[in-house]
This record gives structure tokens, C-alpha cells and sequence, in this order.
């Protein structure tokens, strides 16, 4: 049987204020229960004798594997599962999302052979995938195995590989990014968001420690350039200090969680999104317009993009990962809180944000959201600071997915706007009619 934990979620608690009558009632919210927990992580393998080989040759050390970032399709949920350490034989899989058991094998994605650590035509290091609205996979490879050992290794050069989920054959399609773009030996592709218009772009943050940014690739021509701003991107000092259920962490991290905003139209009735990030060491939320980032002669230079970035404001505390739903609901996690909170983006960022769910005990370093088709958030909750620390404690519960019902979709089916063409088409109705009938008028005469 399947233990059933519920969470004490303090619904709108933080920064709730009821007799201020300009926000509006938060929606009530389930509660986020426990659907899997694990103490150490174990796989699928395609016999007991192959699972005796890796753990005898230090291909499988069970206390090196953690999961990372999760994603939905079909009737799974995708984990990631980087290879920081040694001994972690696949870098992504798979486990239902009908639970059965409490603490499921993970099934290697597509295949254990797709999986190869050394083949660079398999996946090496994957921190995090998206699944856009056409059912196309986004894989971000690393190449470079090994990141929290003595001895990091860019076996493979970091590439975006994607799968097509829809044909079912699971054929991967290797992308490198040139060399001018990015340094293997430091890049680190963290996490990726998915614009599907005009060509399709990939937002993709590099937390490198000496050259963080953002990452566009255009995939109509697979074309990439970077984009730098060390005042937003950074990790800041005042920041680097984590502390979480007693533990204490000193972790330096930059540009790290990043989501993606619904379509709006620009007063020139343009269509335009937000995309949002913050480093992972800082208690600042950053904003910057879609269009700036899919300008491709834009300079890669710092300062390039100053000014347009915006800085939101506070939060109390850090963030891993960060989820938009089709509504414009960010969802993320406050580290040093045990807490996980959410901002309608329409609202003011420094009265907006929401406590959804707050526990020491279960809520323990919030790494990545997703949601499914049915309306459900799911999170991953990995104790990483043990992890780095090297003192994960295999007798205990390490890694956790938490579920919850808000009758939402992910960002990426947000609504899609029709391009107006003309000024001031939707952003004001009546002014967009009559401008339409002017230009109407002057195209017939
Ligand atoms: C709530 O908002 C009202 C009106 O803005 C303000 O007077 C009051 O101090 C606020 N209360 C809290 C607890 O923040
Ligand atoms: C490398 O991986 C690819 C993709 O899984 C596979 O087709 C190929 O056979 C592998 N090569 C070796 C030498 O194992
Ligand atoms: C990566 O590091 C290795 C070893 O230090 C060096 O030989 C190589 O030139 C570096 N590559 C890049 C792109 O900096
Ligand atoms: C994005 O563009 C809109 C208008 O087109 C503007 O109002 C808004 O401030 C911009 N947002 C950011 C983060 O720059
Ligand atoms: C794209 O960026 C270049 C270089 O910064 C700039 O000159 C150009 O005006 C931009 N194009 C658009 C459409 O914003
Ligand atoms: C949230 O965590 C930060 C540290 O990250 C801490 O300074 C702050 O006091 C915490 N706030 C609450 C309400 O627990
Ligand atoms: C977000 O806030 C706006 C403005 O208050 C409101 O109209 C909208 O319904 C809210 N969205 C959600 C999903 O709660
Ligand atoms: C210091 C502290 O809060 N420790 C707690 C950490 O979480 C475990 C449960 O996962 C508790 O048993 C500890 O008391």
C-alpha cells in the first residue's frame, strides 16, 4: 500500500493580506501529497547478473544517483538524473505516472544503450528536458560527466537533443552547439523553456561558473548565440548561504531556474512573452522581453541586454526550479523555507507571491516542477545539499515527488495569440477596429 503523507500547506499565509481589497482571493489549492519516495535509487535492469556487474565494476554506486528535474508525457514522468558523481548508470528515465509502487525502478530513456556513458552518440549528462506542445522532446546534454568530482570529464561536446515522443520510435537527433558558443569544458546547461512560435525557441539557462547566460536556439535553422548580463545573472553573496532542515551550505550557483510567460500583445500589436530567471544563489527575480532574446544580431556582450532587464524585486528566500502554467501562475520553491509558493505574473510582484505549501520535513530543497494533462503539479524534493556535501544517508528517505491538483496546464499550451499586424489591435478593441476599417479603407481605394 501506498503510505499517503499529507502536507501541512499553509494556503496563502506568507504573503496573504486579506483586507487589502486589489488582490483577489487565492484559489484553494489541494494539498501536495507524497506519490514516491525513495532512499537510494535503483533501476531497471535488463537482468539481476547486469545490475551485479555495474555495482561490482562502480558503474552503479546507488548513493550517487539523484533525481534532478522531472517532465510529463503520456503516461510517464521523465527524471533526469546527472551524472555529478560516478557510478550513475543512465542520465534519464522513466517511471509511471499511474503509481504502483512507492519507490519505482527508473527505466532508462529511451534505452540503457542510448544511455552509454563515453558514446557521445548517447546521453551523458542531462539536467533538465522540456516537451513542447508538439510533443517534441528537449534534451540538454552537458557532455561532461563527473561535475562534482576532482576530475570532470567533457567526454562529448554539450549538444540539445531532441526527440520526436509522437512517432514513438524514439529516435534522437543530436544537436552540438559550436564551440564559439560554448566552452565544454564549463558550460552547464541547466534548465530550458520552449517558445513553439515562428521556427521554434529554446530559452536555455548556462550557469557556468565563469561565463553564465542565456542560451536561444532557433531549431527552423538551428542557429545559437548567448546572451550575458552579470548583474542579473550572478550569484550574489548575501546569498550564497543556504540552510535547510539544520544543515548549513555555502553554494555560489548562477543563472539557474527560468520560465516562460503567456503571449501578450505589444501596444504596436506585436506578440510578445516574458521570460523570467533567477541565479540560484539570490533572492531576486528578473524579467526580460522574448523579442530581445530571439533578435539574433543582438550582442553577446555583457551589457548588451541591461536595458531591458527588469528586476522584480525580493523573495524570501532562494530558488532551484520554476514552473509557468498556461495562466501566467509561476510556481516555485523557497529553499531556506521549506516552502513552496506561487505569483499570479498579472499581480505585483512584491504583494503576489503566495505560500502553497510549507514543511521542514518533507519539503527539502524544491528542485523542478512539471504538470500532467490532468491538471496536476508534480515537484521533485531532493535534500541536494546532502548531496554535494557527500552525506547522503541511505537509511533515510533522499528523494520525494510531490503531487498536487490546481487545474492547470504548463506554459506551454498557453493560449496562442493571432498576430494583429496593425497598432493597437487587441490591446484596445475599439481603437484596433477602427484603426483595421482606416487601413481596410486604404487598401480599397
Ligand atoms: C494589509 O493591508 C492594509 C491596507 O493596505 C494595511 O493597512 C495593513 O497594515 C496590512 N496588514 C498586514 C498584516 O500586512
Ligand atoms: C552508441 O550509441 C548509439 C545510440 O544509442 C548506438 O546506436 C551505438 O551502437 C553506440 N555505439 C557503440 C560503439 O556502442
Ligand atoms: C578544456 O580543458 C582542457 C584541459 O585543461 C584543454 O586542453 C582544452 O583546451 C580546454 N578546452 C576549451 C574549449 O577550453
Ligand atoms: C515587455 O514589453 C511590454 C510592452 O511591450 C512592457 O510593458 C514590459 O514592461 C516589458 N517587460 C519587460 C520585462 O521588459
Ligand atoms: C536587433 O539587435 C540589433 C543589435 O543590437 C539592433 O541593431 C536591432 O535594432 C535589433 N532589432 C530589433 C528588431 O529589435
Ligand atoms: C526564509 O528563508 C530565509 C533564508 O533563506 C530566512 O532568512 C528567512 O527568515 C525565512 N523566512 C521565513 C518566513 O521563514
Ligand atoms: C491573476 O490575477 C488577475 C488579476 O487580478 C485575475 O484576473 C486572474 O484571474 C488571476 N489568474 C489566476 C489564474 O488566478
Ligand atoms: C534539524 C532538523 O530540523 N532536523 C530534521 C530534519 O528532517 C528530519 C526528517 O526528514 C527530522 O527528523 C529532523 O528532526
Amino acid at each position: 500500500m501506498l503510505p499517503v503523507l499529507f502536507l501541512a500547506a499553509l494556503a496563502a499565509a506568507a504573503a496573504q493580506n486579506d483586507t487589502q481589497p486589489a488582490r483577489p482571493p487565492s484559489p484553494r489549492r489541494e494539498q501536495f501529497r507524497v506519490i514516491y519516495e525513495w532512499n537510494v535509487i535503483d533501476f531497471e535492469w535488463r537482468s539481476p547478473a547486469d545490475r551485479e556487474a555495474y555495482l561490482s565494476t562502480n558503474r552503479y554506486i546507488p548513493q550517487n544517483v539523484l533525481i534532478s528535474g522531472i517532465n510529463f508525457y503520456g503516461e510517464n514522468l521523465f527524471l533526469t538524473v546527472p551524472r555529478m558523481l560516478d557510478g550513475v548508470p543512465a542520465t534519464l528515465a522513466t517511471v509511471p505516472v499511474q503509481q504502483s509502487d512507492t519507490a519505482p525502478k527508473l527505466k532508462p530513456f529511451p534505452s540503457w544503450e542510448d544511455n552509454a556513458v563515453g558514446n557521445c552518440s548517447a546521453l551523458q549528462f542531462v539536467q533538465n528536458v522540456e516537451i513542447d506542445k508538439n510533443g517534441v522532446m528537449w534534451i540538454l546534454d552537458n557532455g561532461r560527466v563527473g561535475t562534482l568530482t576532482q576530475k570532470p570529464n567533457p567526454m562529448c561536446p554539450p549538444s540539445l537533443v531532441l526527440i520526436d515522443l509522437k512517432s514513438g520510435k524514439n529516435e534522437m537527433e543530436r544537436i552540438p552547439f559550436p564551440a564559439e558558443i560554448l566552452n565544454s569544458n564549463t558550460t552547464y546547461l541547466n534548465d530550458i523553456v520552449v517558445d513553439n512560435r515562428d521556427g521554434d525557441y529554446a530559452y536555455i539557462t548556462d550557469n557556468s561558473a565563469v561565463d553564465p547566460g542565456i542560451i536561444v536556439f532557433r531549431r527552423s535553422d538551428k542557429k545559437s548565440w548567448k546572451v550575458r548580463d552579470t548583474k542579473s545573472m550572478s550569484s550574489m553573496p548575501e546569498a550564497s548561504a543556504f540552510r535547510i532542515n539544520g544543515t548549513s551550505i555555502n553554494l555560489p550557483v548562477n543563472i539557474d531556474g527560468i520560465a516562460l510567460g503567456p503571449q501578450f500583445y505589444t501596444s504596436d500589436g506585436n506578440i510578445d512573452r516574458t521570460i523570467y530567471y533567477c541565479p540560484l544563489s539570490s533572492f531576486h527575480l528578473y524579467a526580460i522581453n522574448a523579442s530581445v532574446l530571439r533578435n539574433d544580431s543582438i550582442e553577446g556582450t555583457d551589457g548588451s541586454i541591461r536595458p531591458y532587464v527588469v528586476d522584480l524585486g525580493t523573495k524570501a528566500s532562494q530558488t532551484d526550479g520554476m514552473k509557468m502554467d498556461s495562466n501566467g501562475v509561476l510556481f516555485f520553491g523557497l529553499i531556506g523555507n521549506s516552502t513552496i509558493a506561487e505569483w499570479n505574473t498579472t499581480v505585483n510582484f512584491h504583494v503576489g507571491q503566495r505560500t502553497i505549501a510549507r514543511d521542514p520535513n518533507y519539503i527539502q530543497w524544491v528542485d523542478r516542477f512539471t504538470f500532467d494533462d490532468r491538471g496536476n503539479i508534480y515537484v521533485v524534493v531532493n535534500r541536494l545539499y546532502n548531496f554535494v556535501k557527500n552525506q547522503v544517508f541511505t537509511k533515510e528517505v533522499n528523494y520525494r515527488i510531490l503531487k498536487s491538483f490546481t487545474g492547470s496546464k504548463s506554459y506551454i499550451f498557453s493560449e496562442d495569440l493571432k498576430p494583429a499586424g496593425l497598432p493597437g489591435a487587441a490591446a484596445v478593441p475599439t481603437l484596433g477596429a477602427s484603426v483595421l476599417f482606416i487601413a481596410l479603407a486604404h487598401l480599397l481605394a
